[in-house]
């Protein structure tokens, strides 16, 4: 092969390449991006606490409501206020074939990270919500609820309004169920700020979030002295079975003893219309539409913040008549 035809031949292929006479490689198929999952794709093994109070009616109602509203395939299960329960349920869902989200409102913050991970090593996203748990981030996909501790603090700012000009500041209160982030979270957020206009918790027991416990609570501290000027309910049923109490120790509430509760449940309006109640933090119970939003999210491998707060505002006495129709719970 002469010297010449060689360099033609190295020119040729180079002028092949150069503009692309060469076979052109069939480029791979583009990966078929795995459809996107929708609500009628979830099934939601739903862990409730149980059915205590109207905030948790709302709570319920807002997860079957919505449920039949986006398609969404609900477990629904009620713990009755059991742990125990709760875990079983949880063991429960993981196993359930069919159940690719798991939702839980957490009676206690802790005793979860062990079936946190079965459940993550069975594929499940676990959505947190309502109240937040002591576990570690990584084991659920994102916690939807309340800043309890900002409710407790603003409780306590509204108990320093409400008792103002007061000489004395004792306030009793009445805590919910013992081990649940609600409970701890408003304890610890009252006690932040009460300091600053001289408030002191004389009394302070839980009543587990019940009106008839409430009351009971009450009439035990009324028997035991009447100096008591503010009541703290960290929810709207244990406040009026409270002033249910103070009005049979013959005293009026919301007028000798300041009444503050928690929730703004359409019961404690009516009771601030009555005048039983004088002020009423809220905390937002129609959460299930952002937990189904985020469980589809976190199925189609989307990112989500760990917490998603909830929005909420103080109710007044003054208020209330007129802004009681406009409430959905
Ligand atoms: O305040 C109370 C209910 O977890 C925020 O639980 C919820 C609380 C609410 O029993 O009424």
């Amino acid at each position: 092969m002469t010297k010449k035809l060689f360099l033609l031949l190295v020119v040729a292929a180079f002028v092949f390449s150069a503009f692309g006479c060469a076979p052109q490689a069939t480029p791979a198929p583009e990966p078929t991006a795995k459809p996107k999952l929708t609500y009628k794709d979830l099934t939601v093994g739903f862990i409730q606490t149980g059915s205590e109070g109207g905030w948790r009616a709302a709570n319920t109602a807002s997860f079957k409501e919505t449920a039949e509203q986006l398609g969404v395939n609900l477990k629904f299960y009620d713990a009755q206020n059991k742990l125990e329960n709760q875990i079983s349920a949880f063991r429960n869902f993981i196993s359930d074939k069919d159940v690719n989200v798991i939702v839980l409102a957490a009676l206690e913050t802790t005793g979860w990270d062990e079936v946190l991970q079965e459940a993550k090593d069975a594929g499940k996203v676990v959505v947190i919500e309502d109240r937040r748990i002591d576990a570690s981030e990584n084991l659920y996909a994102t916690y939807i609820g309340s800043d309890f501790a900002e409710e407790g603090r603003k409780a306590a700012d509204e108990m320093c309004k409400l008792l103002e000009g007061s000489e004395k500041k004792n306030v009793v209160e009445l805590v919910g169920n013992v081990g649940s982030s609600a409970a701890k979270d408003r304890g610890q957020g009252f006690r932040e700020k009460m300091e600053e206009c001289g408030i002191t918790v004389v009394k302070s027991q839980t009543a587990n979030w019940d009106a008839t416990e409430g009351k009971a609570v009450m009439e035990a501290w009324l028997k035991e002295t009447k100096d008591i000027q503010g009541v703290f309910g960290q929810n709207d049923e244990m406040g009026m079975g409270a002033a249910q109490a103070i009005e049979e120790a013959g005293l009026k509430p919301g007028v000798d003893i300041k009444i503050l509760t928690v929730d703004a449940t359409a019961g404690a309006f009516k009771a601030m219309i009555a005048g039983q109640i004088n002020t009423v933090v809220e905390c937002n119970p129609l959460l299930a539409p952002q937990v189904y939003e985020a469980a589809l999210k976190a199925l189609n491998g989307e990112s989500l913040p760990k917490w998603i707060p909830s929005q909420e505002g103080v109710f007044y006495a003054k208020d209330a008549e007129t802004i009681l129709p406009t409430r959905k719970y």
